[in-house]
């Protein structure tokens, strides 16, 4: 099936973390016949779902990945991986939306809406949700994510990788998404705190002073890693 833009979302909020996520940006690079196209700033962003627990750090990533012989089986393939990232990089067993060590969550796979079922190696190491009646769901690769549109914290990255992208289901861009989610959850949800640094391969703090009211950068940036 060629080649397939996939957009990663990285959220942390147990351990360093962001020693974490500038870990696992070259991780998911050195990934087989993966090639790292782009990096979103870093955010610190008010924990969605279970509200008490400490602050998130969030970002995302554009990959160029194999496609697959299809792209349930392609998309599948990049889960698998991903979810033993989570495990490499110390994700352990917790409640659903708690806090994790890493969580990396497949937001867009090409042009592709899927929903398959999950093969054991996919399923994370929280098996103790599985008696959770409202866990049906993840029984499924469900791409684009499920809660994607909905939430600032993945909006935000996602909109510095590709404004204009309409991820297939959606009906709008992820700019239009990204400015709804911010009137409902306000912008001290979602702070924009460094930028990535090819040079460096890492975020570099953001001048306070060079934020502009919608959150992005008044000067150009270029994340992209190639
Ligand atoms: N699964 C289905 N579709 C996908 C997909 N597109 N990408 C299945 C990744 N996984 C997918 O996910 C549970 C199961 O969903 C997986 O085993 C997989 O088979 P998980 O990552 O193990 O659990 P989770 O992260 O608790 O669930 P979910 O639904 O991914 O939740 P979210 O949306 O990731 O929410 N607040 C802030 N500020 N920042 C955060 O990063 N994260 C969460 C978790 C809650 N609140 C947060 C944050
Ligand atoms: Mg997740």
């Amino acid at each position: 099936m060629g080649r397939v833009r996939a957009y990663i979302g990285l959220g942390a909020n147990v351990g360093n973390t962001v020693d974490t996520l500038t870990a696992a940006v070259p991780a998911l690079a050195a990934l087989p016949r993966v090639r790292l196209v782009a990096v979103s700033r870093l955010y610190a962003t008010v924990p969605v779902g279970v509200t008490d627990q400490p602050e998130f750090r969030n970002a995302a990533v554009v990959l160029d990945v194999p496609g697959g012989p299809d792209p349930v089986t392609g998309a599948l393939a990049l889960l698998i991986v991903l979810k033993g990232l989570e495990r490499a990089f110390g994700r352990r067993d917790g409640p659903r939306w708690g806090p994790r060590a890493l969580d990396l969550d497949l937001l867009v796979f090409g042009r592709h809406a899927i929903r398959a079922e999950r093969p054991l190696e996919a399923s994370s190491s929280d098996r103790a949700r599985s008696g959770d009646t409202d866990w049906a769901g993840a029984q499924w690769l469900a791409v684009p994510h499920a809660s994607a549109h909905e939430r600032l914290f993945v909006l935000a990255p996602l909109a510095d990788l590709a404004p204009g992208l309409r991820p297939p289901g959606w009906g709008e861009s992820v700019a239009t998404a990204r400015k709804r989610a911010e009137l409902r959850e306000g912008p001290a949800a979602v702070r924009p705190i460094a930028e990535w640094d090819q040079a460096t391969r890492a975020w570099e703090p953001q001048d306070p002073a060079a934020v502009v009211p919608d959150g992005s950068t008044g000067a150009s940036s270029d994340k992209r890693t190639t």
